[in-house]
Order: C-alpha cells, then sequence, then structure tokens
C-alpha cells in the first residue's frame, strides 16, 4: 500500500493531480476470489472458482507488492466450484510465488491478466495452523479460523481460534499448581475450552477452562514429583467445530520439573559492540560479531548442550543451544567456552540467535528446565571494550580494554 501510494505521489506530481487513497483501483469481483490465507508455517493462498465452469486462469497476477506481480503459469486452469493452492515460497516457479507472507499480517491481491483487479484481502497476524477465509467460499464474510481447509471448503463456520497461551509461573517447581490461560481471536460461538494434561507420557487429564475477564483459565495442579509435564488446548464452537493449539496434533506445551543442583556457571565476560575486535571466522570470513564468554567454576565438566541462553530474563527460553555436538558444547571445569551472539545459529553450535544491544540488555544462561543459573544486566557498552568480571566468576565487573574471549580474565 505504501508504495502504491508513493508510485500515485509521484505520477500526480507530473500530472499535478491530488493523490489519495482512492487511487488504489477498486476491486471488481468476477468469479475467482482469494479464497483461505495460511501465513505462519509453510506460507499459501487458496483460490476459489465461485463460476459453474472450469477457468483458464494463466497469467492472472497474485502479488503482496505492486512492483513485483507474479503471473500464474499459462493455461493454469481452476475447475468449476474449485480450488487451486498457491505455495508462497519465494521461488517464483510455476504454482510457486515470488513472494512470502507475513504471519503479521498485510494485503494480497489479485488480477486477470489484463491488469483488472479482482480480488484483495487484507489478512490479520495468523498463527501456525490458523487461515483467514471466507465463509462461505467466495463470500465477503471473512474471519480468522482456528484450523484450515487447503484446497477444500472452507465450509459456513469457521473454527474458533485461539490468540494467546500462557502459562503461570512460566518455570514451575515440584510444589506449584500452574495456571495456563488462553486468549480466543473472539468469545462469540465459543462452546468449551479445554486444558488436557500429563505427566511423564501418563494419560491425559481433561480440564475445562472457565472464562473470566475475557480469558479461559485452567489449573494444573502440582505434581510433587520430577518429570515432564506435557499439555495442550482444545477449543469448541456451537457449531461443533474445534481447534487446538499447538496446532499439530503430534505436539504439546511442556515443562520439565527437575531437582538437579544448578551447575556453577558465570556470565563472566562479553562484547556488545564489536567492530575491530576478536573476529568470528566460523562463516568463512572475519565477522565482528558479539560474543559471550562463559565460565565454568565447578570442579567437573558441564555441557550446555539443551541448556537455554538469553538477551530477556522474562523469557529464558529465548535459544536453545544444540544437544547434538557435546564435544563443542562442553566447558572444562574451570574453564571457558565462547558463544558468538550473532543471529546466526547456522555457523555452529556456539551461535546464537540473538545480537548484544550496545545500548545495554539481559544475558542470562537457564538449565534445561528454564531455571536461571546466572544472569546480568548491563548497560551502554564502548566499541571493542568487552565488559567483565573480575576475577573469574567474581562479583565485580569492569571493562577490558583488552578483552580475554575464551581465557582468564586478567
Ligand atoms: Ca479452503
Ligand atoms: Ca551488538
Ligand atoms: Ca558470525
Ligand atoms: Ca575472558
Amino acid at each position: 500500500m505504501l508504495r502504491l501510494v508513493l508510485m500515485c505521489c509521484s505520477i500526480g506530481l507530473v500530472l499535478i493531480s491530488s493523490c489519495s487513497k482512492e487511487d488504489e483501483p477498486n476491486v471488481e469481483n468476477e468469479d475467482i476470489f482469494i479464497n483461505e490465507i495460511h501465513a505462519s508455517g509453510p506460507d499459501w493462498i487458496e483460490l476459489y472458482n465461485a463460476a459453474d465452469e472450469t477457468k483458464n486462469i494463466g497469467g492472472y497476477f497474485i502479488y503482496d507488492d505492486v512492483l513485483k506481480k507474479y503471473a500464474l503459469p499459462a493455461n493454469t486452469s481452476i475447475p468449476a466450484k474449485g480450488y487451486l493452492v498457491l505455495n508462497c515460497d519465494d521461488s517464483g516457479t510455476g504454482l510457486n510465488t515470488n513472494f512470502r507472507l507475513s504471519s503479521t499480517g498485510e494485503t494480497v491481491y489479485l488480477e486477470t491478466s489484463s491488469g483488472k483487479l479482482i480480488d484483495k484481502v487484507t489478512f490479520p497476524a495468523l498463527r501456525d495452523g490458523q487461515s483467514y477465509g471466507r465463509y462461505p467460499d467466495g463470500s465477503s464474510f471473512l474471519s480468522v479460523s482456528g484450523n484450515t481447509s487447503q484446497g477444500a471448503a472452507n465450509g459456513d463456520t469457521q473454527a474458533p481460534a485461539i490468540a494467546s497461551t500462557t502459562r503461570t509461573p512460566l518455570v514451575p517447581g515440584l510444589a506449584d499448581a500452574v495456571t495456563v490461560q488462553v486468549g480466543m481471536v473472539s468469545n462469540a460461538g465459543v462452546n468449551a475450552v479445554k486444558l488436557f494434561y500429563r505427566l511423564t507420557s501418563g494419560t491425559f487429564t481433561e480440564v475445562t477452562m472457565t472464562l473470566s475477564a475475557g480469558f479461559y483459565n485452567g489449573v494444573i495442579p502440582a505434581q510433587g514429583t520430577t518429570g515432564k509435564v506435557d499439555y495442550y488446548i482444545e477449543a469448541s464452537n456451537t457449531s461443533g467445530k474445534s481447534t487446538r493449539a499447538p496446532s499439530n496434533p503430534s505436539n504439546t506445551y511442556s515443562y520439565l520439573l527437575n531437582t538437579d543442583v544448578l551447575p556453577s556457571l558465570f556470565i563472566n565476560e562479553f562484547m556488545a559492540y564489536n567492530t575491530s575486535c576478536c573476529p568470528d571466522t566460523d562463516g568463512g570470513t572475519n565477522e565482528y560479531d558479539d560474543w559471550i564468554e562463559i565460565y565454568n567454576a565447578g570442579a567437573q565438566p558441564v555441557n550446555i548442550g539443551g541448556m537455554y541462553l538469553s538477551d530477556n530474563k522474562s523469557n529464558p527460553f529465548n535459544y536453545k543451544i544444540p544437544t547434538d555436538n557435546p564435544t563443542a558444547t562442553t566447558i572444562p571445569a574451570g574453564g571457558f567456552i565462547l558463544l558468538w551472539a550473532d543471529g546466526t545459529p547456522t555457523q555452529g553450535p556456539l551461535h546464537l540467535d540473538f545480537a548484544l544491544s550496545n545500548a545495554g540488555e539481559d544475558i542470562g544462561i537457564y538449565y534445561i528446565d528454564g531455571r536461571e543459573i546466572n544472569a546480568y544486566t548491563f548497560g551502554a557498552q564502548s566499541e571493542n571494550v568487552s565488559w567483565g568480571r573480575t576475577l573469574n566468576g567474581g562479583n565485580t565487573w569492569k571493562a577490558f580494554a583488552t578483552p580475554t574471549p575464551k581465557a582468564s580474565n586478567n
């Protein structure tokens, strides 16, 4: 939309005419509709042919950016009252479009081969397993559904859609009851929201969640023992349709109840503003990335595979260290490990999916169950100067003009 307006404004300057949103062409619906959209996970768009005969839509344009219209292959056909699914994977070949869809929402357009705009759908933020579509097919009634019907009828009614799930506390202990709270996209027509939980591969117990202040709440009682608690949510509406979170029926949410003594690890030194110190060479060239040094003050080696690093104290589960390379992820007793905070986990098991702000933020390492091992909040940082404990594992922090990544702090 922004580009459309900018374009029309630049044309407008030449024509000395006014420019407004109304300069965007009107949609003149014909028989082909953008019928259903999935934008989180594999992105796709389902088209629907409302006509009583097969339509040739070869050369039709689908796009989310007016400067990058994607033309459907010649002689692409869509049967009477039938569907055609376009995979939006950025590959730009055949029925695979040259763009992806934003899970936070955007607008997609459909034009005939002669450039006539015949449909336009602005969809909202969508979670995995949710779609935005027309109920019934080809109608003007669009809504978020908690399930999808790729290449098949949307039906007359959408499934209820779950907007959010939270648990409190986020990192429960053995003696903690856990409150699970569910927000629905809309509470209208919701029949029941249920919580199912189990301890360590046992059978699931069902809890009917109660509506309070707009949210559905259910409680998983304190388990009093170690293990792994799995849980999922099921919501149904008065039309008998239901949805699940997580959307994939083989997945659950889970938390670990664990009594291991936490290892003696410290965030020992870090650099949040690296422009010429200590290059990361794992990508094949010198990259001056942020880094974090961790010190193992214990008498035993510690494998941090399966533990978490985070730059946000309220989200201990931010990034899980891979478990498949224990040689790389084990810190010797009294030794150090260096993690690159470069937002590029593909460069190896010691690369995190976040960087550090040189204006200051949190750094923490958390155990496999989310318990805090060590966390630190820092302020504004200077270029190529590290900030670390003196001595290793000590309580006093200072700036190091000569950083010592993966070596003792002097
Ligand atoms: Ca469908
Ligand atoms: Ca940085
Ligand atoms: Ca890097
Ligand atoms: Ca050091």
